[in-house]
């Protein structure tokens, strides 16, 4: 088993390592970002640190941002480079619904910096990183291929109602509500969400525009990663009317709950799971990082991910359902069961039990 480059002392029951990010001239800097909770005395913080990779060894470089408000939960924590080369950042209200209006405070907004941790001249608000507000505990940011801002973010569960998890487009100095409005609810300079779950839970987390190559009829769909929802939602947006062309869910209840979801440089989509977080039902090898491969591609393994091909799901680690001949085949070692609509028609019974069971025929012929 390999090492780890770096551990880090982190904090929080939902915080710890939330967000990681690479810088967009990392062959020439070598620089990398996390994004952690910590403990100061009786307070629970988020800081931003940026890190250098010198052969293999990880180095703090410089502390970016520090004192985002943290606790127990609603630490936020995702981090991602926009097209416009700054950082963003995701912080969450850290239980404290008032932070999020606070223009004061860091917590419950999406900041953004320059990479050295200065604060960018067209921020919305002189000399402050924040660049939107009214945020609960945003999870999930990326851009899609004209520059647009999606955000994933937890909706309530309490005083202010519960589920209406939220999908926003995000504008320069934009207030999106929490705890003011949620779902439908309106108030003046109060953004609404361009997509909200109503009475079911997501629990949305990581988020991505996918423009890889991989897989054509996925191509600029946003697919979000769900904890509690346990599956991954892709979204079809028609953006320039601020709509939804169709939404749905795939790989439900395929791998449980899921953390983050990325396109990789070889232009596939990678899913990482979140079953070992205390909320799961981990099974054998999780956690994992799973990759989405096109139908009829091949089946690789290799030791540090599991890839899924679309044809291939694995339902657990015993019996994956294989798609063939428009059915699906459940293979649990030796027992082959075909089902339509999940009902079971026929089982095959092959070698060693096929075996045992012809020759228990053949004794007991008459
Ligand atoms: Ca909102």
């Amino acid at each position: 088993m390999q090492e780890p480059l770096l551990s880090l002392g982190v904090a929080g029951v939902e915080g710890g390592l939330l967000g990681v990010a690479v810088d967009p001239n990392y062959s020439a800097n070598n620089y990398i970002y996390l994004y952690y909770t910590y403990n100061e005395f009786l307070s629970t913080s988020n800081k931003l640190v940026r890190y250098q990779i010198v052969d293999g060894i990880v180095n703090e470089d410089k502390v970016l941002i520090e004192g985002i408000p943290g606790g127990p939960f609603h630490d936020g924590g995702r981090i991602q480079f926009g097209p416009d080369k700054k950082l963003y950042i995701a912080t969450g209200d850290a239980g404290n619904p008032e932070l999020s209006q606070d223009l004061n405070s860091l917590g419950g907004k999406i900041l953004r910096i320059n990479s050295d941790g200065t604060i960018p001249d067209d921020n919305p608000w002189k000399n402050s990183p924040i660049y939107s507000t009214g945020h609960r505990n945003p999870q999930g940011i990326d851009w899609d291929d004209s520059g647009n801002l999606v955000a994933t973010e937890h909706g309530p569960s309490g005083w202010r109602g519960t589920a209406h998890d939220e999908v926003n487009v995000i504008i320069s100095g934009g207030n999106y509500g929490w705890p003011d409005v949620i779902g439908d609810e309106t108030m003046d300079g109060l953004k609404n969400p361009i997509l909200h779950t109503g009475e079911d839970t997501w629990a949305p987390s990581g988020a991505e525009f996918y423009y890889g190559d991989k897989i054509p009829q996925w191509f600029g769909k946003y697919f979000v990663a769900t904890l509690r929802g346990n599956h991954l939602h892709m979204i079809d947006f028609d953006l320039q009317n601020n709509s939804i062309v169709s939404h749905e869910k795939i790989f439900q209840d395929e791998f449980g709950r899921l953390r983050d979801v990325q396109t990789g440089p070889d232009g596939f989509l990678y899913i990482l799971t979140s079953n070992q977080d205390g909320r799961g039902a981990p099974k054998i090898n999780d956690d994992r990082i799973l990759r989405v491969l096109p139908l009829d591609d091949t089946i690789v393994n290799n030791t540090n991910s599991e890839i899924i091909p679309n044809n291939v799901q694995s339902n657990d680690d015993s019996c994956p359902v294989i798609h063939f001949l428009n059915y699906d085949w459940k293979d649990c070692g030796s027992i082959w069961t075909w089902s339509v609509l999940g009902i079971p028609l026929l089982v095959i019974i092959t070698a060693p039990v096929g075996i045992i069971l012809a020759f228990v025929i053949w004794r007991n012929r008459k």
